[in-house]
């Protein structure tokens, strides 16, 4: 028996570290590493099934030619050459007809390994001229309205939250989403801290709380606003630090004046009580930590809720305190020491935001010719989904996909490529929970003739005539480049190494921004911008659609399809309050019909006290088969793009709900 040392590599905060056991070239066990400092050797309900996905019947194995209509999954399997010839003939020809930017390269973080997320690709697609993807559909947001008020979207450690004695709990569903943090914020409660959490869903998390506020979706801003007019009308801004860190003072006082408690409780539908006792909790108990991640951003004032919320720490000065300030992603962190611009290749082609790809493939001029996609599952994932669906049904689009399994996406490609997963690929894994920075050592070779992206990448560059040595550069040397300043040897043994962080980050203030002070006012702003698809649909489609995570079994939509994980989690349904389930003559098992503009899903209805009123709940993460190939959740959502950061707004969607049939 042997054993290696690896890292999660899955969109997940946490990035555990694992130890993978080996027979006779099989992989028998895959536990946590006991040794690991944050993930302390527990994985979760997906991963300590990961065996199951890795040595599934249903992996794909070899590479793929389609042989039936585009969307039905009919294949026949062919030997790597004639794949890539068919490939590498297709895309040749397309750009020579019309150039390289009718190339799309679309990829999203299946992977977060820093060699198999994105490396060589965007050498290879930068030499093919192709179409540069941009926006995000995770975590863009976040960041540039973090950037606005900070000057990066640099914020504290997660784990300093063992420290705080108010802790809330914001647009995040820690236990979860990033279940290996909760551990440290029952340290802070059993230190006497209070836990807030503020969801407009009662989540897991939320049982979990001392106090739960529930907001209306999108209305958070209101909230925070009048948050700061409580601090200011009864002087608990801390004015040492605003003199001395904080640019707007003045005038963000002048613009919280009209904030009432009253006016932000309107418009959370909150009441003006939580408000004020909000307000006097985070104004009067020190240190004051706030935890944030992804889900408020997903509204089109997205990047609104991230600027505001990142003045809240700075008006009561929680950023002197240890276990003070605010948390979010620590991605930003690895820029000191992962350099992956060693990857990038000049390219001024056209940009395509990512999360509209549906318009990019049925209105773009000129049009995508072709679509290689990797590390992603577009055809559930990105909203409005229709259209990408008849965007992947063009006759003239050539598709390619390299899977692990036959997604909705896989269904629609012209050729697909079999893809390593992580025990069978060297890398390096970045995280965004802590700031353990994750070696993954291959513990098995890939099944059948499976491969990791990067060899993937250098087949396709030879098919398609290539010499550039830059196009062929080897995993370990590709690695050593882009972590100029890391002990390779002690990330390869140990499996870790901790980033250098300074623990108080902002105490003697050292923002980012040109004056080195946090602003607390921007362009018309701080102020509460309401969804501009609520208002336009507020007649005809009066609920507000909210798609979370809510699966412990699954990773967005990944395991959704392998037996113990989706069939453990039973299936699609809509969730509603009954004051909404009873409007329309509806009880908890009934069928209904969730329907706007964009399409429509009959689902089981699902009766709770887990939402507000006017407001329904679709969890994210099925696939077409399980909806009985109606569509998705994202079949409903929004597509327009959040105010900063290339982000998408889902969570404005708007529907209707009525008894199916
Ligand atoms: N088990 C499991 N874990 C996962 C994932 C998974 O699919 N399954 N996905 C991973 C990924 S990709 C990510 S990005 C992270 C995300 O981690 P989180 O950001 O923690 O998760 P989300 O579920 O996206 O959103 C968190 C909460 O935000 C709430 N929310 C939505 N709109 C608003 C709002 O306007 N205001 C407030 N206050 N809250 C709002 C939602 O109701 C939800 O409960 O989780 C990761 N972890
Ligand atoms: N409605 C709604 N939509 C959402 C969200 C939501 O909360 N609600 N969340 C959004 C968020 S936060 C995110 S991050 C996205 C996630 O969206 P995606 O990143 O598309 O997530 P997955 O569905 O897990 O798909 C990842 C795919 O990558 C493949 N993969 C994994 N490793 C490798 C590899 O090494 N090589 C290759 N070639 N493939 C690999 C897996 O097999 C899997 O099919 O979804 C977004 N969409
Ligand atoms: S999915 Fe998240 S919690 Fe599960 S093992 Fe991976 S990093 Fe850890
Ligand atoms: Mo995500």
């Amino acid at each position: 028996m042997r054993s290696v040392l690896g890292t999660c590599h899955h969109d997940c905060p946490d990035s555990c570290g694992w130890i993978v056991e080996i027979e006779d070239g099989v992989a028998t066990r895959m536990r946590g590493n006991p040794d690991h400092p944050y993930s302390l050797g527990e994985l979760c309900p997906k991963v300590n099934r990961f065996l199951d996905r890795v040595y599934s019947p249903d992996r794909i194995l070899h590479p793929l030619i389609r042989t039936g209509p585009k969307g039905t999954a009919s294949f026949r399997r062919a030997t790597w050459d004639e794949a890539l010839d068919l490939t590498a003939s297709r895309l040749r020809e397309i750009v020579q007809r019309s150039g390289g930017e009718a190339v799309l390269p679309w990829w999203d973080a299946g992977t977060q390994g820093l060699l198999q997320m994105s490396s060589l690709d965007r050498r290879l697609f930068a030499k093919l001229e192709a179409s540069r993807l941009t926006g995000s559909l995770c975590g863009g947001t976040a960041a540039a309205g973090t950037a606005a008020a900070y000057g990066t979207a640099h914020a504290a450690d997660p784990l300093e939250v063992r420290h705080a004695k108010l802790v809330l709990l914001w647009g995040t569903n820690t236990k979860l989403t990033n279940r290996h943090l909760w551990p440290f914020v029952e340290e802070a409660r059993a230190n006497g801290a209070t836990v807030v959490v503020i969801d407009p869903i009662r989540t897991i998390t939320a049982e979990s709380a001392d106090w739960f506020l529930q907001p209306l979706p999108g209305t958070d801003v209101a909230l925070m606003l009048g948050m700061m007019h409580v601090l200011v009308r009864d002087g608990l801004v801390d004015t040492g630090y605003v003199e001395q860190h904080a640019a707007g003072f003045d005038e963000l006082c002048e613009r919280v004046a009209a904030w009432t408690p009253q006016r932000a409780a309107d418009a959370t539908g909150l009441e003006a009580e939580e408000v004020e006792d909000l307000a006097r909790l985070y104004g009067t108990v020190q240190p004051a930590f706030i935890r944030t991640l992804i889900g408020a951003e997903h509204h089109e004032n997205g990047a609104e809720f991230f600027r505001t919320l990142a003045a809240l720490p700075v008006l009561v000065g929680a950023w002197r305190h240890r276990g003070g300030g605010l948390a979010r992603s620590v991605s930003q962190w690895f820029d000191t020491v992962v350099d992956d611009s060693v990857f990038d290749a000049p390219s001024d082609t056209r940009s395509v935001n990512m999360t509209q790809l549906g318009q990019a493939l049925t209105s773009l001029q000129p049009p995508i010719e072709a679509l290689v996609v990797w590390n992603g599952n577009p055809a559930v994932t990105v909203p409005n989904v229709d259209l990408i669906r008849q965007g992947l049904l063009r006759e003239d689009l050539f598709t390619m996909v390299s899977e692990q399994f036959m997604t909705d996406t896989a269904a629609y490609a012209d050729v697909v490529f079999p893809a390593a997963t992580q025990i069978e690929q060297v890398d390096v894994v970045p995280a965004w929970g802590h700031l353990y920075l994750g070696w993954n050592e291959p513990a098995i070779e890939p099944p059948g003739e499976a491969v990791p992206n990067t060899e993937l990448w250098r087949r396709l560059a030879a098919a398609l005539g290539f010499t550039d040595p830059e196009l062929f550069e080897p995993d370990e040397s590709l690695l050593r480049s882009a972590l100029p300043g890391v002990d390779f040897e002690q990330l390869r043994s140990r499996g870790w190494i901790r980033l250098d962080m300074p623990t108080n980050l902002y105490a003697e203030g050292g923002f980012a921004t040109p004056d080195g002070r946090a602003h607390l006012v921007f362009d018309g702003g701080p102020g509460f911008t309401p969804s501009s698809e609520a208002l336009a649909a507020a007649g005809r489609f009066p609920l507000t659609l909210l798609t979370p995570k809510q699966h412990l079994r699954l990773l967005n939509t990944s395991y959704t399809h392998l037996p113990g994980h989706g069939a453990r989690e039973g299936g699609p349904f809509v969730e509603m309050d009954p004051v909404d389930a009873a409007a329309r003559g509806l009880t908890d098992g009934d069928r209904a019909r969730v329907w706007n503009d964009r399409g429509s899903l009959t689902l089981t209805v699902k009766v709770s006290g887990r939402l507000r009123p006017g407001v329904v709940a679709v969890p994210f993460g099925w696939w077409y088969r399980d909806h009985g190939g109606e569509g998705v959740a994202n079949t409903l959502t929004s597509d327009r793009l959040t105010d900063a950061g290339g982000g998408v707004a889902y969570s404005d969607t708007r529907v209707q709900v009525e008894p199916a049939g």
